[in-house]
């Protein structure tokens, strides 16, 4: 059942909602992630809410806060730079694939550069990942430094005339201040040769408000342009996700919806909001 549902069929037919209504949804934003500054601003909006249109009025209300900054992925140059990048285990690597997928998809070409040089294992992965999806992957010798991996990987697709290079990177912890300044020479070294057009912050779905304390250290350590909210076949309702794009206003580009390369969509806000009506 949707997030709204069961708080719109107690509103239909009645002028105001009782104080008790109120409480409950205030429950449900919050049990949803929305978070506690987004659920008060939506609460104080919703208040002036009649029963009659009380669904139509609390879909805008949400749509409202939404982001209006553009989800369509930067177009395809030669090549067009995607910097991935997100804290440990959020998906990082499996979203590289699932985006290079889509795109090759899309007819396409790419090359990837795995930048997280930290494990071998991460390599592997990628690497693995590629071949799968039938595209070069960039790899360094094992501990290079990851920004001469990304430059290596870039300068590749450039040579090649490639449309994207995607940059898989190691999760950091968004407090670690060294990790995160490190983010800032990877995007100086490819800017050497070809500006970063896009860097977007992997965010899992599941993780709650932490979710958006991340992309708020994130933002301050590298310029994000969007987000991959990764994870969202839980059970989880990803309210996170609104509160993100409300409070930071950086726009979802992405979701993943499952561990396979086709769990993995555009982001579609209508799609998402009926998603917390039905
Ligand atoms: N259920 C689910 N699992 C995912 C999704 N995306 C990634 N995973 C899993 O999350 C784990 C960590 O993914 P990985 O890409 O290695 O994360 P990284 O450390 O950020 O690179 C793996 O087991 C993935 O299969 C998703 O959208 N849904
Ligand atoms: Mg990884």
């Amino acid at each position: 059942m949707g997030l709204f549902s069961r708080f719109v069929a107690k509103l239909k037919g009645e002028s105001t909602a009782s104080a008790l209504d109120w409480d409950e949804l205030t429950t449900e934003l919050l049990a949803a992630d929305l978070g506690p500054i987004l659920t008060e601003q939506v609460i104080a909006e919703a208040k002036k809410i009649k029963g009659d249109d009380a669904e139509s009025s609390l879909r805008d209300i949400l749509h409202s806060h939404l982001s209006k900054k553009a989800r369509e992925l930067a177009p395809p140059a030669s090549p067009s730079v995607i910097l991935v990048v997100g804290v440990n285990g959020v998906g990082k690597t499996t979203s590289v694939a699932k985006l290079a997928s889509y795109l090759h998809q899309a007819s396409h070409s790419v090359v990837l550069g795995a930048a997280d040089t930290f494990r071998a294992a991460a390599v592997d992965q990628l690497a693995t990942w590629g071949a799968r999806v039938g595209v070069e992957v960039i790899t360094g010798k094992d501990q290079s430094e990851p920004a001469s991996v990304a430059f290596d990987a870039v300068k590749r697709a450039t040579e090649l005339n490639r449309h994207y290079a995607i940059i898989d990177t190691a999760g950091r912890l968004h407090t670690k201040n060294d990790l995160m300044a490190e983010l800032g020479k990877i995007k100086r070294v490819i800017e050497k040769s070809v500006p970063v057009t896009e860097v977007l912050l992997v965010i899992d779905g599941t993780t709650g408000q932490n979710g958006l304390i991340q992309a708020k250290l994130f933002s301050e350590a590298v310029e994000v342009t969007g987000l991959i909210v990764t994870k969202l076949d839980g059970s989880a309702r990803g309210g996170v996700a609104l509160a993100i794009e409300s409070q930071l206003d950086l726009p979802i580009k992405f979701i993943g919806t499952g561990e396979g390369i086709e769990d993995f969509a555009p982001f579609d806000s209508a799609h998402y909001l009926d998603g917390l009506f039905s």
